[in-house]
């Protein structure tokens, strides 16, 4: 069996090693123009070259969550597309999210300025009841996320696209129900997949109909957000903040107004990242159940986009 790795902005040799020692027999090399046709690909934001040169695949691994910039391109008809179905993803997801719903909410941000000026004071209690969360996306990472949150006793909420159950969690489903979901949200926490229908969703009428005093945490991607609109809505005081993990162009620019805004956190996209050893393993085993025939999950929806 042939594996070729194509991965931009990724350290590719511990990959190439580790998928080698995790299917002993397979060819796994690094693509470069020109290679031979292979069985396998292990990707992450491949050029349309790539895919172009080999229309024979028959399985195309994802080495992340987000299939976004995989799906745009021109793909092999054949070829199953495969994204990374938690592997590890989940509970760093589900760490980075409470840690700032709780920092916002306990208002840890007033109490290190307060430590900082050698102040001695507390602040009022504030009831968890007034700090609804609202998690939009409830596959793999948001029902993790919705589910660690309601551990924390906040009143949870969660909208996707078709109806769920989550335990602990009031769930919501597709355009009808989503003012609704939006009303009763005053954190609101993004883990939707880009697709044509949710990219720009984070707008100024999706935003101002979060409750007063709302806080945005976008960790799906940058653009999810209308970037503008969020900044209006911030100076206008109408959210009381936002943290941001991802964004339109990454790096984020120099200069641009996240940098310096006093209610915006920036973070280099990792509130969830790739672990190799997890997802090497998750991938392998993945080659191996799709040679036999067998069912495997986290096979990407072409017509969905995720
Ligand atoms: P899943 O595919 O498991 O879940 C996606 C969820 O979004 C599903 O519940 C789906 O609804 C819902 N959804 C999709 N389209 C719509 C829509 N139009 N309206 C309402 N709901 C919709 O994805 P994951 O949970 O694994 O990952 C989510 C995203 O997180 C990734 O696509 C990626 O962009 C981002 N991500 C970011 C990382 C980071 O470090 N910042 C790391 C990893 C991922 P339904 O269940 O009904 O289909
Ligand atoms: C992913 C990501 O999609 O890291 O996995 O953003």
């Amino acid at each position: 069996m042939r594996i070729t790795v194509c991965c931009t902005d990724t350290k590719v040799p511990p990959w190439l090693e580790g998928l080698r020692a995790a299917i002993p027999g397979a060819e796994v090399e690094e693509w470069r123009p020109g290679a031979p046709q292979a069985d396998h690909a292990v990707v992450w934001a491949p050029p349309q070259q790539f895919l172009d040169e080999q229309p024979r695949l028959k399985g195309i691994f994802n080495i992340g969550a987000g299939v976004d910039a995989l799906v745009k391109l021109r793909l092999p008809p054949q070829a199953v597309v495969v994204r990374l179905d938690d592997a590890g993803m989940s509970v760093q997801m589900a760490e980075f999210v409470c840690h700032y719903a709780i920092r916002f909410f306990r208002e840890l941000d007033g109490y290190e300025a307060d430590t900082a000026a050698g102040k001695w004071s507390f602040r009022r209690p504030r009831p968890r009841a007034d700090f609804p969360v609202g998690v939009m996306g409830l596959g793999v990472l948001g029902q993790r996320v919705a589910q660690a949150l309601a551990a924390f006793e906040f009143p949870v909420r969660g909208w996707s696209r078709g109806a769920k159950e989550v335990a602990g969690v009031e769930c919501f489903a597709g355009t009808e129900q989503f003012d609704a979901f939006l009303s009763g949200t005053r954190i609101l926490v993004n883990l939707l997949p880009l697709t044509a229908d949710t990219e720009g969703i984070l707008e100024r009428r999706t935003l101002s109909r979060l409750q007063p005093g709302g806080f945005l945490i976008n960790v799906a991607r940058g653009a999810h957000l209308v970037d503008a609109d969020l900044l209006a809505l911030l100076d206008s005081g109408h959210l009381a903040g936002a943290v941001l993990d991802v964004f339109r162009e990454e790096p984020l620019p120099a200069g641009h107004p996240f940098w310096s805004h006093p209610k915006v956190v920036v973070t280099p996209h990792t509130s969830a990242r790739t672990l190799r050893d997890e997802s090497i393993a998750q991938i392998a085993r993945k080659i191996r159940a799709l040679e036999e025939g067998k069912p495997i999950a986290g096979v990407v929806d072409r017509h969905k986009g995720y």
